[in-house]
């Protein structure tokens, strides 16, 4: 057991030496206050991760690969939307240093995890559940990305990957800075083709779907063409007028051209974001104001379809031009009181949305320049008692959202509105959440935890004021009320060994007016043939599961990592609308089993990621059943002189054709087959790749 002991230590090392390289640190959270630093390496191993050698295509799929309870939405070779426990879209809470930021397509083309990449982190931190106060809607689970902070001193780093299908990313950032002032610059293009399954086919050559009447597909010239092409650049500055005060501002830029979504009917000519970031803190009085800007615009059209033929001298037939703006401030003050340490704060932002949609010889918004704004006032605070860690917190905010109901009126959405579809243009929300949440400490090591909470969200500007009028309208519901979730979680960590640590949390939410689509036939509104329309409805639900974490260490080098997540979902209530009591995108069991060799320098890991076949589909929204697969991956990477860093991955080593859960989407501008089978999108055949990375 000495020798083990000693083993854990080496490990320690290891894992802060790999963190000089590039890599990415992962931490999953569940209470707040709670100090893993000093506490055992297999603790510190079951809560934290490091992703080092991954392709790093895009966040969805890291945290995917450590995560069982984490999956993705594949609608493209990137841009993977991440779900959580069967939670997703603005049921979760993405955050890039703490600011709100929202993709601008109406189809999630670019969701929030889109708008920053792999070179940029510095750690993902993910806390599930509804336990947190700090920002707004954080219902199910929040995500916050720390971008790099400049350090003291000269250095940098370059790097990149080469992979299968002339996937290449090369990236290049450098620091300068002393006691006062700090900067970091960085750049970093990110490259491919569309990637194979595991049948050899490329991934656009799945997209056969109908249109007019008639089969389309990607023109033959861009079945092999570029995939997406991303250039990036950020800047980021620490200023340190005295030791009590520091101003933190930052700048992204990103440009991701020609991102091909073979799951859609359009492809995204443009993608481009600008983030701004502001923080001012005072050490001494436990100040911080935080104030952010970010814009995202994004030009998607079908122009590599053969659809555009029908249009030649515009090169498209149907565009979608969308615009996403998202301004937020918070001030908080940390203190002490009754021996809790407390924060309070106010959060507040300005969201806006807009959409412009052509199809064919019609023009119309689709978001009509909604406006969302919030005002919200918190407070939390944790407290240590005996062997308890006692954590709360409460939020109150009020919610605001208003359409532009003359650009609805303007061309063919007007008929949304004279015939009775759309009634309102504004709706507000006020609401409570909280939470409270109590750990008990066995000893340094073991522990379990009860947490309770409730939380809440307002319906985002789609689901309340979309217009699309045309074959299957699509339109808003103003009159949605937000989702509450009230949810318990228990789970613990134990050590019944001194190589031997094992994680679970179980979970049950009940969703109040849970927001959910819902389709219907009806007759047309403008002739007498039937049209499928697609709006929203609150309805009750519930969703519970578990997941479980455990890692044995061989001896000090070797050592193998278990995970295993399942997740139900139900709707409590069918409102007398829907037939099948399964909620749609709900995860089925996932596991993964992964042994590892690290002796500091040298590392290997040989993973394999089952997923069982998901037969509980909701028939209303006509999911379809996924079949069960297995993969298996392989790592390998050399730290030499703790600067250079080179490594090597094969994904999918047996090149298993298979289909993720979510690989259909149940998007109205999904392509659908003329005998009415959706889309589906295969995930990546056999992907080989090699890391490499320097440290100056
Ligand atoms: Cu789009």
């Amino acid at each position: 057991m000495k020798r083990l002991a000693l083993g854990v230590l080496l490990s320690t090392a290891t894992l802060s030496l790999y963190a000089q390289a590039d890599s990415i640190k992962i931490e999953k959270v569940t209470i707040e206050g709670e100090k893993l630093k000093e506490e055992s390496t297999y603790k510190k191993e079951l809560s934290q991760e490091e992703a080092k050698i991954t392709r790093q295509i895009d966040l969805g799929e890291i945290l995917f690969e450590f995560y069982p309870e984490i999956w993705y939405m594949r609608k493209a070779g990137i841009a993977n939307d991440l779900y959580i426990r069967g939670f997703s879209r603005d049921n979760i809470n993405v955050l890039i240093d703490g600011s709100k930021i929202y993709g601008a397509c109406p189809n999630r083309m670019d969701p929030p995890a889109f708008h920053v990449s792999s070179p940029q982190i510095e750690s993902i931190t993910i806390k599930e559940g509804p336990f947190d106060v700090e920002n707004a809607g954080s219902l199910a689970a929040v995500v916050n990305v720390k971008t790099k902070n400049p350090q003291e001193g000269l250095g940098g780093e370059i790097g990149g990957t080469y992979g299968s299908w002339s996937y290449r990313t090369g990236y290049v950032w450098g620091n300068v800075g002393n006691k006062f002032v700090k900067v970091l610059v960085g750049a970093s293009n990110q490259y491919s083709k569309p990637y194979e399954s595991g049948e050899g086919k490329k991934v656009t050559e799945y997209a056969k779907y109908s249109a007019g009447g008639k089969p389309q597909e990607y023109k033959p010239q861009y079945i092999n063409d570029k995939a997406f092409n991303i250039d990036r650049v950020w800047f980021k500055t620490i200023l340190s007028p005295n030791d009590n005060v520091d101003i933190t501002l930052s700048y992204a830029f990103e440009n991701a051209r020609n991102v091909l979504y073979p799951a859609l009917k359009m492809d995204a000519l443009y993608d481009r974001t600008n983030r701004l970031n502001g923080d001012f803190v005072m050490k001494d009085i436990g100040l911080k104001f935080s104030i952010y800007y970010n814009e995202v615009k994004h030009d998607m059209r079908d122009t590599f379809r053969t659809t555009s033929n029908m249009f030649p001298s515009r090169g498209y037939s149907m565009k979608t031009y969308a615009e996403s703006k998202m301004f937020g401030t918070k001030l908080t003050k940390d203190f002490n009181f009754m021996g809790f340490d407390t924060t309070v704060g106010i959060d507040t932002y300005l969201r806006n949305w807009f959409a412009d949609n052509t199809q064919g010889t019609n023009n119309s918004i689709m978001i009509p320049d909604v406006d969302i704004k919030d005002v919200g006032l918190f407070v939390k605070g944790s407290k240590n008692i005996d062997r308890w860690t006692i954590s709360g917190g409460l939020r109150y905010d009020y919610n605001y959202s208003k359409a532009n109901p003359n650009l609805i009126l303007r061309g063919s959405n007007k008929i949304l509105i004279t015939k009775g579809l759309i009634k309102n243009f504004s709706n507000s929300d006020n609401y409570l959440s909280g939470y409270i949440v109590g750990k008990y400490n066995f000893n340094k090591k073991d522990s379990v935890y009860i947490g309770v909470g409730h939380t809440v969200r307002a319906p985002d500007p789609e689901e309340r004021f979309i217009a699309l009028f045309g074959m299957a309208p699509w339109y808003g519901n103003p009159d949605l009320k937000p989702t509450k979730n009230t949810e318990i979680d228990v789970g613990g960590e134990v050590f019944p060994l001194n190589n031997l640590g094992l994680k679970a949390n179980f979970f049950y939410s009940n969703l109040n007016d849970y927001i959910y689509l819902y389709q219907y036939k009806a007759k047309c509104l403008n002739n007498s043939n039937d049209c499928t329309y697609t709006t929203y409805r609150n309805i009750d639900a519930a969703i519970y599961g578990f997941d479980l974490n455990g890692i044995y260490a061989f001896n000090d080098k070797v050592s193998a990592e278990i995970g295993i997540a399942y997740q139900e979902g139900k709707k409590t209530s069918k409102k007398g609308i829907y037939k099948d009591s399964d909620l749609v995108e709900i995860p089925p069991l996932k596991t993964r089993l992964a042994v590892k060799y690290d002796d500091g320098s040298l590392y290997a890991l040989v993973e394999g990621i089952y997923s069982a076949k998901q037969s509980k589909v909701d028939s209303d929204l006509k999911e379809q059943e996924t079949g069960s697969w297995f993969i298996v991956n392989l790592k390998a990477g050399y730290t030499y002189n703790k600067r250079l860093f080179v490594g090597v991955g094969v994904d999918n080593v047996f090149d298993k054709f298979y289909y993720n859960y979510l690989s259909y989407v149940r998007d109205p501008f999904r392509g659908i087959s003329q005998n009415g089978t959706p889309v589906k999108i295969p995930e990546p055949g056999r992907f080989l790749y090699a890391n490499v990375s320097y440290r100056f």
